[in-house]
């Protein structure tokens, strides 16, 4: 984070969005948004939201999002946030936010990740607060989870804290995005007109109470963030690769057995998958992730990822590929 200084009263920032290596899947506390396990992401480059806040004393919270005035859940959901900026800041002014991507929002990767952070630091300096890292990184974190992550730039690893306010639940830097500038997440978008798929949110919630693999998934977090950590400080992609692909199948596998079943995947990200394995094992090293959603990501080198972005291209129902490199975290824009 630039340590930039705003004009008081308003602020913009811009935050990445993130792709966890290690999944993040269910809660130890709903309302104050802690999470059940760690989680281990790599910030991304390209996929950036940009927010500015500017308080409106008198005046009732207004959110535009990519130029359209937002009305209902979208507006509550941040204005509950805002609240808890407010209280720190022990003030009732209104602000109004105004947010781009850089991304289209139809890809179906817009992410409440980038949106977070950039939201809670413009929120937090245009309210006059400075929050040293950790602080700001937990209170991203009760926007969204994974928002937490997006605060800081390469890899980064989400504590899940012990304490019961999550004043320890915050995510810290491991390697920033200059510590190996050869890694690539090749992004293969599935299905432009698909139905929008159940929401992280409730989809962790519901595999939480009823999926009977659940406590297994929880039980291969501890043992993967390890392994992450140990294959980030060697640089080693085959062993970093393969806890990424088993932490997210073991999600999915948690959530496909919920009842009824959470289903992310559609026909494409299921053919993608295999044909990342096939590269593979052909010598082309890619390994495949996949989040709420049916989009796959490919975790590989630059070398590689041309040719993995190309055959997944082939696909059908893969709508558009993207190669990102490690991207830098949140920073104050002037
Ligand atoms: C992750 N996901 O680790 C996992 C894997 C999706 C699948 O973090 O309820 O939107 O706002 O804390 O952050 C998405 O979950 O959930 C997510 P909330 P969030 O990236």
């Amino acid at each position: 984070m630039s340590e930039a200084d705003p004009r008081p009263g308003r602020a913009t920032a811009e935050a990445r969005t993130n792709i966890a290596l290690v999944k993040y899947w269910g809660k130890r506390d709903a309302t104050l948004n802690l999470p059940a396990a760690g989680s281990l992401s790599l910030t991304l480059d390209g996929l950036v939201t940009t927010t500015t806040v500017e308080r409106t004393p008198g005046a009732p919270d207004q959110l535009v999002l990519g130029g359209e005035p937002q009305t209902g859940e979208p507006l509550l959901r941040v204005s509950r946030f805002l609240d808890l900026v407010r209280a720190r800041a022990n003030t009732s002014d209104g602000a109004r936010v105004t947010s781009e991507n850089s991304f289209p929002t139809a890809s179906g990767l817009a992410s409440s990740a980038s949106a977070f952070a950039a939201l809670a630091l413009a929120a937090t300096r245009a309210f006059g607060l400075k929050l040293a890292p950790s602080e700001l990184s937990a209170l991203a974190r009760r926007g969204s989870g994974s928002a937490a992550r997006s605060l800081f730039g390469g890899f980064v690893e989400m504590r899940p804290g012990e304490r019961p306010d999550g004043a320890d639940a915050y995510a810290e830097p491991i390697a920033d995005e200059r510590f190996w500038p050869e890694l690539r997440m090749v992004v293969a978008v599935v299905g432009g007109g698909v139905p929008k798929s159940v929401p992280s949110r409730s989809g962790m919630e519901h595999t939480a109470a009823t999926s009977p693999l659940y406590a297994g998934w929880l039980a291969t977090v501890a043992s993967d963030l390890a392994a992450a950590r140990a294959a980030i400080s060697a640089r080693d992609l085959g062993a970093l690769g393969e806890v990424a692909e088993r932490s997210a199948l073991a999600m999915h596998a948690s959530a496909l057995a919920a009842r009824p079943a959470v289903l992310y995947f559609r026909g494409a990200t299921v053919e993608a998958i295999h044909a990342v394995r096939e590269l593979r094992a052909a010598g082309v090293e890619g390994y495949a992730t996949v989040d709420a959603g049916p989009h796959v990501k490919v975790l590989c080198r630059e070398s590689a990822a041309r040719v993995i972005a190309g055959r997944l291209a082939e696909i059908p129902g893969v709508t558009s590929t993207f190669v990102c490199a490690p991207g830098a975290g949140a920073r104050l824009r002037p």
